[in-house]
């Protein structure tokens, strides 16, 4: 139990990928800039209905994406891990799944997985595999968490009122289409056998990274982590349910714990190098420092975490020049001080 640890608790530094169909929306929906959590929640912020979203896949077509090069950049970085997102909130899975058609290969012209040639490139590169999991928000599969009951405020859609009192007569929920199943059904239905499909065909995989529980049970969460089964050595965040006492490390989102904080268990901090985890249009981005990012590793790794670092891939399927740029501070960085 320990020893599958070991390699984790020597990373110190690995890259996370948020990716998806709202890496299209960029931060704008109708013209309009989303306000609220980060790019990758505009369906949920902007109250989007769900066929309409659903729609936008048909013009999802990442020819630019080399997966090859994103390790690269990652091992040039000095990075030792990499998490993607195989599923996001919005549900869509950029793997083939027979679970559910709202995936790359059933619901985009692109039509292949976006999964399987990482993990390729990640054992060239002798990168550790993790896969993000967004277990219970799902949007667009009946039945999915929608998260905190938030109205579409701050929206100028002229539907807003009648939007508005749809989520809150239906727990947070703003499509009917949400509402024909119920979070028990969702999770037999898609999130187990989803599950299932990523421990299943892709070889070793090292990382589980759950995200918001939402409404999950003790019950359900003995569940979801029954497939993990299949991976007998793999490490798992403490995101599976609410309150965040499960899991073989605990996530710190956007900051480094102070020392006094700490107790002894294995930690990560993740955080942006831009302003978003989704995709930003570069007129809404703000790049942090080099040397803030290079700052707070060096923080976190005096502290003994592992500092998860989120690039946010263009809807092409590019890293765009200024996370390019940071990434290239970091392997500079490492080579001057021989660090990695
Ligand atoms: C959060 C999610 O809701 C964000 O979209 C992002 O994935 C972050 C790493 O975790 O809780």
């Amino acid at each position: 139990q320990d020893n599958k640890m070991e390699w984790w608790r020597n990373a110190r530094f690995g890259m996370f990928i948020h990716w998806g169909i709202y890496s299209r929306f960029a931060g704008e929906y109708h013209g309009i800039r989303q306000q609220g959590a980060g790019p990758e929640w505009i369906m949920n912020l902007m109250k989007i209905p769900v066929q309409e979203y659903v729609d936008t896949a048909k013009n999802f077509n990442p020819t630019k994406y080399n997966p090859d090069a994103w390790a690269k950049m990652a091992k040039d970085a000095g990075m030792k891990y990499l998490v993607i997102t195989t599923k996001h909130h919005d549900g869509f899975a950029l793997f083939k799944s027979n679970a559910s058609k709202w995936n790359v290969v059933d619901a985009t012209p692109y039509g292949k997985d976006l999964i399987e040639p990482l993990v390729k490139a990640c054992h060239k590169y002798g990168l550790k595999l993790g896969f993000y999991f967004s277990q219970a928000q799902d949007w667009v599969n009946p039945g999915g968490g929608v998260g905190p009951k938030k109205a579409s405020k701050g929206y100028a859609n002229p539907d807003s009122a009648k939007i508005d009192a749809f989520v809150n007569a239906n727990n947070g929920h703003w499509d009917v289409a949400q509402t024909t199943a119920n979070y028990d059904e969702f999770l037999d239905k898609v999130s187990i056998p989803q599950l299932k499909e990523l421990m299943t065909n892709y070889g070793k995989v090292d990382i589980l990274w759950w995200d918001t529980p939402a409404t999950t049970n003790l019950q359900q969460a003995l569940r979801l982590e029954e497939p993990l089964k299949l991976q007998p050595n793999i490490i798992v965040n403490n995101r599976v349910k609410k309150p965040y006492e499960r899991g073989d490390y605990k996530v710190a989102e956007g900051k480094v714990p102070a020392v006094a904080e700490l107790d002894g268990g294995n930690w990560e901090a993740c955080a942006t190098l831009s302003s978003g985890w989704g995709y930003l249009t570069p007129k809404y981005n703000g790049y942090k420092s080099h040397e803030s990012l290079i700052r707070m590793l060096i923080d976190i790794a005096s502290k003994g975490g592992n500092f998860l670092l989120n690039v946010p891939p263009t809807p092409d399927g590019e890293f765009d020049a200024g996370s390019q740029a940071t990434l290239k501070a970091f392997g500079d960085w490492m080579k001057k001080y021989s660090v990695s």
